[in-house]
């Protein structure tokens, strides 16, 4: 007797081909993967642990989950877009990044908003990061030849950023607090917002035409991304959420 063959067992020609990516060892189709799982598992946990901090800490965990669940959704379809076409998804990453890194902004705000943080605080780092973001879309779709003069006006939205946290606004309110525990908070963020951050235009240099194109291969501008954005994403969150749990200690054995 013939048996029918399990078809619905071997994977189609077309699939395979961007499966085998993952499997053997492409470094950019590995980290879209790796980045996937990150980011899900990340919200799952910010979303759980908005259950263990008191209630003035759950927006910000609920906004650290949103952060790694916007993320999670486009490295899901970036990974497939990357598998299928072997091309940069500069598309949904700027997608992905016009929603998280305007949350990023809220976060500073939620924290400092206990004492005193205004909407134009808020309002000022989301316009830093909307220049920062269109002149690095410009940069990146216009080709070879102006790519570091729109990097060079999207690094000056990005310094913007970075001067409101170390000396304006959020730096402002945060030495007046007095809070500790701000303080402390507002030290980790900064080091992300330098480091961490510095890491993406470092990869957009890559880019050919730019400062390091021929130093890597152009494809590597997603390694560089796609490590940026699991520290950075989920590291901010992580901070956020320690703070919270430390400060909902001491509360609890104030009341004890
Ligand atoms: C979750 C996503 C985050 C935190 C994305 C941050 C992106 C940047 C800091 C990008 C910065 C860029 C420059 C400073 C110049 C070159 C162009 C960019 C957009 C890569």
């Amino acid at each position: 007797m013939n048996l029918p063959t399990l078809n619905f067992l071997t994977i189609p020609a077309g699939d395979s081909a961007g499966l085998d990516r993952i499997i053997n060892g492409d470094p950019i189709a590995i980290t879209f993967f790796i980045g996937y799982m990150a980011m899900l598992a990340s919200s799952v946990f910010f979303f759980f642990e908005r259950g263990s901090v008191d209630p003035k800490w759950k927006i910000s965990l609920l906004v650290s989950g949103l952060i790694t669940g916007i993320a999670a959704v486009h490295y899901y379809y970036m990974r497939d877009f990357y598998l299928a076409t072997g091309d940069s998804p500069t598309a949904f990453r700027y997608v992905d990044w016009t929603l998280t890194v305007p949350l990023m902004c809220v976060e500073f705000y939620l924290l400092t908003k206990p004492f005193g943080a205004k909407g134009a605080t808020l309002f000022k780092l989301i316009l830093g990061s909307a220049a920062m973001l269109i002149f690095g879309f410009i940069g990146e779709t216009s080709g070879i030849d102006n790519n570091i003069m729109w990097g060079i006006l999207s690094t000056l939205g990005y310094l913007y950023i970075v001067y409101e946290v170390f000396a304006g606004d959020v730096a402002k309110l945060t030495k007046q607090s007095n809070s500790p525990a701000l303080a402390r908070a507002m030290f980790l963020l900064k080091i992300f917002i330098t480091l961490g951050w510095s890491i993406y235009p470092i990869g957009y240099m890559v880019l050919p035409g730019n400062l390091l194109a021929g130093a890597f291969e152009v494809s590597s501008i997603d390694l560089f991304y796609n490590l940026a954005d699991a520290i950075n994403k989920i590291g901010f969150g992580l901070v956020i959420y320690s703070v919270a749990i430390s400060e909902t200690a001491k509360a609890r054995a104030l009341k004890a």
